[in-house]
């Protein structure tokens, strides 16, 4: 049993690692978890994986003014916070040879605001399921994808294949 959480606890780890980025908000959670708990049987010890995003603060006061985000083969949107002024079109390059997706938080875009996405697609599930669906919505190489913002707020959004290495990115209209 025992044994178990160790086990839980190290792949955990190495997930993060793969990463790269979010290692930081990782590191201070949970060591004291060993001793109590899961004598309770059912399982339910929820890994809150989205819980990382919470711990990419800090940085939050840098904002880059730009509307050209670059997509890299370290899996990043560069610069990552970008703002810009409502009506403004923003450009997102894949200046790397793997390919990405642009694709909006659904319920992270500001209240009112058009949802986007790479590929066109009108909503989160569905860029999603595109992208399943032989990678609609994918950037490739040398290509670019570019929404103009309409709507102020802060909107965040990622990458489908790639989310789980880190690569996301806010655009906050101003
Ligand atoms: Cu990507």
């Amino acid at each position: 049993m025992r044994d178990e959480s160790t086990r839980r606890t190290f792949l955990r780890y190495s997930g993060a690692a793969v990463g790269g980025v979010a290692l930081a908000g990782c590191s201070t959670e949970t060591k004291s978890s060993d001793s109590s708990d899961s004598t309770d049987s059912g399982g339910s010890s929820d890994e809150t994986p989205t819980e990382t995003e919470a711990s990419d603060g800090g940085s939050d006061s840098e904002w880059t003014e730009a509307s050209t985000v670059e997509m890299t083969d370290q899996l990043t949107f560069a610069p990552k916070k970008i703002q810009v002024s409502a009506g403004s079109t923003v450009t997102w390059k894949n200046t790397g040879s793997i390919g990405h997706t642009v694709t909006a938080y659904e319920d992270e875009i500001p209240d009112g605001a058009a949802y986007f996405a790479s590929g066109g697609f009108d909503g989160e599930q569905a860029a999603k399921d595109g992208y399943g669906d032989g990678q609609g919505g994918n950037v490739p190489a040398g290509e670019s994808y570019e929404h103009t913002f309409e709507t102020k707020g802060t909107y965040k959004y990622y990458c489908i294949p790639h989310e789980m290495n880190g690569m996301v990115g806010y655009v906050k209209v101003v």
